[in-house]
């Protein structure tokens, strides 16, 4: 059976346990908390040497980072496929693009409103936090232009979705309304929070763990 180690509010976690159960693979879940330092210690050490999460045991093969492990189960469970299919280059490339964006920036940015947020209303920092609004609500808009006719940022439901979700169902809470004048933006989180796969997601709330 697949292990996975994880920690729940992780985002990068949320989209593997996305994509586990769109494929409809079980898995043993195994915690490890980040705040107790529990990636730090050697037995996981030997898992990822990073000291990450999430990491994929499947039989023999530990496999880290989420972008790595979504394509090994891409590859070695292609159905439901997640990806556009073998020979769409420019659409495969597209979606690998927007998981990237979505991984790299999109997903530091909340991360960075998040942790102002966590904090008491005067200890934030103002410029930071405005920078990192502007930021997302720039994300937004462009994500907003080119959903422009279609349901899914690459044509269909894919991974590139997938790594905005776990971000993206935060906004709200942090007093960012992604939806608002956007109704490209808005269609597409309404279509993606109606998946089984994401509502029966554990750990998809507001966690203001800053560092994490
Ligand atoms: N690029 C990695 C990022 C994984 C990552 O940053 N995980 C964080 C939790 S969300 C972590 O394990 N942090 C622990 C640490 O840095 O000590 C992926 O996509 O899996």
């Amino acid at each position: 059976m697949i292990k996975l180690y994880d920690f729940l509010p992780c985002p990068f976690g949320q989209k593997v346990r996305i994509i586990l159960a769109e494929k409809g693979l079980s898995y043993e879940l195994i915690q490890v908390d980040l705040t107790q330092g529990e990636q730090r210690k050697p037995e996981f050490l030997r898992l990822n040497p990073f000291g990450r999460v999430p990491v994929l045991i499947d039989e023999d093969i530990t496999i880290y980072d989420s972008t790595i492990i979504a394509e090994y189960l891409e590859d070695e469970y292609p159905e439901p496929p997640l990806l556009p299919a073998v020979g769409s280059s420019a659409l495969r490339a597209r979606a690998r693009t927007w998981e990237d964006f979505a991984d790299t920036s999109f997903t530091a940015q909340v991360g960075q409103l998040m942790s102002e947020m966590g904090k008491p209303e005067g200890d934030r920092d103002p410029a930071r936090l405005q920078r990192s609004q502007t930021l997302i609500e720039r994300a937004l808009n462009f994500i907003n232009h080119e959903l422009q006719g279609q349901e899914y940022l690459a044509q269909q439901f894919s991974v590139a979705d997938i790594a905005f979700v776990p971000r993206l169902v935060v906004l709200k809470d942090l007093g960012l309304e992604p939806g608002q004048n956007r109704p490209n933006v808005e269609a597409w989180l309404n279509r993606m929070v109606d998946r089984p796969s994401i509502q029966s997601l554990e750990g998809l709330t507001v966690q203001l763990l800053a560092g994490v």
